[in-house]
């Protein structure tokens, strides 16, 4: 009754028994860590067990990502945490901001057979490289952002002034916390400009890093095996005009390395106190002769996260 009360004049000012906004024993295999921006422009850290609503954990003391992806038992601490009262706000009324707060960004590439072939044909100069590294024990790694670069759902991705040739990477991103443990997953966007990379490999973090290249969200997926993790399908979509301009799929499950290596060779003599997100590379390349352009949308679903959008500007 409460509820039906709430929704009726808008959830945002009300607060609410957790009972209300789903079952308990649901809980664990849809919980969706996210930061959101409140009415009054405040940042904070979200929870949503639903489609439609997300809890605001500041009114429970989270004041950060971090404080919950350190804990020995991010799940269960989530759980916990919702046997308090919570405000809670309609999704569709919220921002959603990319779900880091001082987490490094770093990426690995070359994981997919597709993103090899596709590499080794547009450069002639580096093709054997990109061979190497897919068959060899240590995983290519690369920075990918800083944290404060990252943009969320629904802003804008970068495509360089200085390039010909800009494609969208759709990857899973692993959510690892500061004792290399991977507490959750979200989506990236790895934006690459692929004709500054096939000139030369060593032009590597021009093509990889510059403004709005890297896009992650909607939200942290907690709890989840990685096994389970593996049976999930990744979609691109390209939208021109209001027309599909791309369509792609592949599955987690094709990536060549385990998520405990990547995330093992990323820890390997450094140390990263916040945590650190890791994108696991793309294995959906599109077609040789098409590029973005200013106002496509790319929309990237993951089967067991949700779908991240952003719209292209040139930067
Ligand atoms: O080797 C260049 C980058 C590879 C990459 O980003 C990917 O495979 O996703
Ligand atoms: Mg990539």
């Amino acid at each position: 009754m409460r509820f039906i009360c709430a929704l009726g004049f808008g959830l945002e000012n009300f607060r609410f028994p957790r009972r209300l906004v789903g079952r308990q024993d649901q809980a664990e295999d849809n919980m969706k860590l996210c930061r959101f921006l409140t009415a009054d422009d405040q940042a904070v850290v979200g929870l949503s067990l639903d489609d439609a609503t997300v809890l605001d954990l500041s009114t429970a003391g989270v004041e950060r990502l971090e404080s919950v992806l350190e804990h020995d038992n991010p799940a269960r601490l989530l759980r916990e945490l919702t046997e308090d009262t919570l405000r809670a706000h309609l999704i569709q009324k919220v921002q959603l901001l990319a779900p880091v707060d001082h987490q490094e960004v770093w990426a690995a590439g070359v994981t997919y057979l597709r993103s090899k072939k596709a590499r080794m044909e547009e450069s002639d100069f580096s093709a054997t490289a990109y061979d190497k590294v897919y068959e060899a024990a240590r995983p290519e790694i690369f920075f990918k952002s800083l944290p404060e670069k990252a943009v969320g759902p629904g802003d804008t991705v970068g495509i360089r002034k200085d390039a010909k040739w800009n494609v969208p990477e759709p990857e899973l991103a692993l959510v690892i916390n500061s004792r290399q443990k991977i507490v959750g997953y979200t989506i990236g966007n790895d934006m690459s400009s692929r004709d500054i990379e096939g000139e030369n490999l060593l032009y590597l973090p021009q093509a990889k890093v510059y403004n709005r290249s890297c896009a992650l969200g909607p939200w942290i997926t907690i709890g989840v095996s990685e096994a389970n993790a593996r049976s999930w399908k990744i979609q691109l979509q390209i939208k021109r005009d209001g027309r599909v301009a791309f369509d792609g799929e592949t599955s987690v499950g094709q990536i060549k390395r385990s998520f405990e290596d990547l995330a093992d060779y990323l820890f390997r003599s450094q140390s990263f106190p916040h945590g650190a997100v890791l994108l696991t590379g793309t294995g959906i390349v599109p077609p040789d002769g098409f590029t973005l352009r200013p106002k496509d949308s790319v929309r990237i679903h993951i089967s067991g996260i949700g779908s991240l959008e952003n719209s292209v500007i040139e930067v």
